[in-house]
């Protein structure tokens, strides 16, 4: 077997020089100007945002970069070095399901922030995307390039990006994903990709979009986070995640509050369900409350002591909200086994990318014990990447 693979973060200029590259090999001249944002993970708080509960995630080093430029045409023209297909058409045309793939995520953007009232109707772009962020891993690829277009946007178009000015590009950048790519997702990953500091994780109220930054900085704690993507392919606009999501409002209803959060005793609500919602719900209910727990241990400055929590998460994804897969459950039973203090999914789950919190003198063994299980099980080969909270979108 060979040995295991990090993916090592490209320094922003490099990438940086290569979105300018296929800018002006597409387009010809140069952009107006090169933004950047983050790809993620949650360090816990799993499929709660949709349920107004509490997430706590933080920006990789790992960027999605957009050179940009401005047209007067209202045509939206995009290319990408992922795919080198390039999709162009008038902004007017933008609607539900069209287009479809990565350039939904672009035009989605300026949709929204039409209907929103922040752009005129003339207005288009010429768009040139680079990305470090693995696509398809879980770790936020999409919400990465939204917010980077959004950030675009809004600077060429003279709106205010402050911490308050860039909440409607966090809507906007939902709303393209909801309604234009058809991902009913619920809206963590951008809230993260906007709002990210160095090293701190952002805790995130869903209900109110209240949010503080709280420091994690793993190296003092003598660990490293280590995310492992499983390479076994995510889909959010595949029915399962619309499925949990559906089932979280029907028990809402059924039970007679807006959101699960606002659920007064969580026993007498799991009781009122019957299956699968009772175990949904009491997934929902629970992890709110590890999230709590994590946030109050990491205000204390007990970075080492959170792995229990993270263990307690992946069990009830996996056994109540039943959206993890072989693959993710081999990555964290092997991280474990091999000395990490706590390991979990990550993201939307059923395939992805896994984190695990290891002690720094057992990250060799973690990552190896990872990868000889997934090859013993013939799964497919894990990669693996560095999670240093690190910073939001931002121009370059
Ligand atoms: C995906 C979604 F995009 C988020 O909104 C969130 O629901 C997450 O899955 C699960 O916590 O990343």
């Amino acid at each position: 077997m060979s040995a295991a693979q990090w993916v090592e973060p490209v320094d922003v200029h490099a990438v940086t020089g290569t979105a300018e590259a296929l800018f002006r090999s597409t387009f010809g001249g140069d952009a107006d100007g090169v933004w950047a944002a983050p790809g993620r993970v949650n360090l816990i708080g799993e499929h709660v945002d949709y349920a107004g509960g509490l997430v706590l995630p933080f920006a990789l080093p790992y960027v999605t970069v957009v050179a940009v430029r401005v047209r007067d045409d209202a045509i939206l023209h995009a290319v990408s070095t992922h795919t080198g297909e390039s999709w162009q058409g008038p902004l007017a045309d933008v609607a539900p399901g069209h287009p479809s793939g990565w350039s939904a995520y672009v035009a989605g953007v300026v949709w929204a922030l039409r209907r929103s009232g922040h752009l005129t109707a003339t207005t288009g772009f010429d768009v040139a995307v680079h990305s470090t962020v693995p696509v398809g891993s879980g770790l936020s690829s999409s919400a990465a390039l939204e917010c980077a277009f959004a950030l675009a946007v809004a600077d060429l178009a003279g709106l205010p990006t402050d911490e308050s000015g860039r909440r409607p590009l966090i809507d906007a950048s939902i709303r393209a994903e909801n309604e234009i790519a058809g991902a009913s997702t619920g809206g963590m990953d951008q809230s993260v990709a906007m709002l990210a500091r160095p090293g701190h994780a952002l805790l995130l109220d869903c209900r109110d979009g209240a949010s503080r930054h709280v420091p994690l900085d793993f190296r003092s704690a003598g660990a490293r986070l280590v995310v492992i993507d499983t390479n076994a392919p995510h889909r959010l606009v595949d029915g399962q995640y619309g499925n949990r999501r559906a089932t979280i409002e029907k028990a809402c209803a059924d039970l007679g509050v807006a959101t699960l959060r606002d659920v007064a005793d969580r026993d007498a609500a799991v009781a009122a369900l019957s299956s699968p919602a009772a175990q949904r719900a009491r997934h929902v209910l629970g992890e709110i409350r590890r999230v709590y727990e994590v946030a109050d241990l990491l205000d204390r400055g007990r970075i080492a002591d959170i792995g229990d929590a993270l263990n307690r998460s992946h069990a009830s994804l996996r056994d109540d909200y039943e959206v993890s897969s072989v693959e993710l459950d081999s990555a964290v039973d092997a991280a474990r086994e091999a000395g990490a203090w706590g390991a979990r999914m990550t993201g939307g789950g059923f395939g992805g990318s896994a984190i695990a919190l290891v002690p720094t003198d057992r990250v060799d063994a973690v990552v190896e014990n990872v990868a000889r299980r997934a090859d013993t099980a013939s799964l497919p080969t894990p990669q693996f990447l560095h999670a240093e909270p690190s910073g939001s979108a931002h121009r370059l």
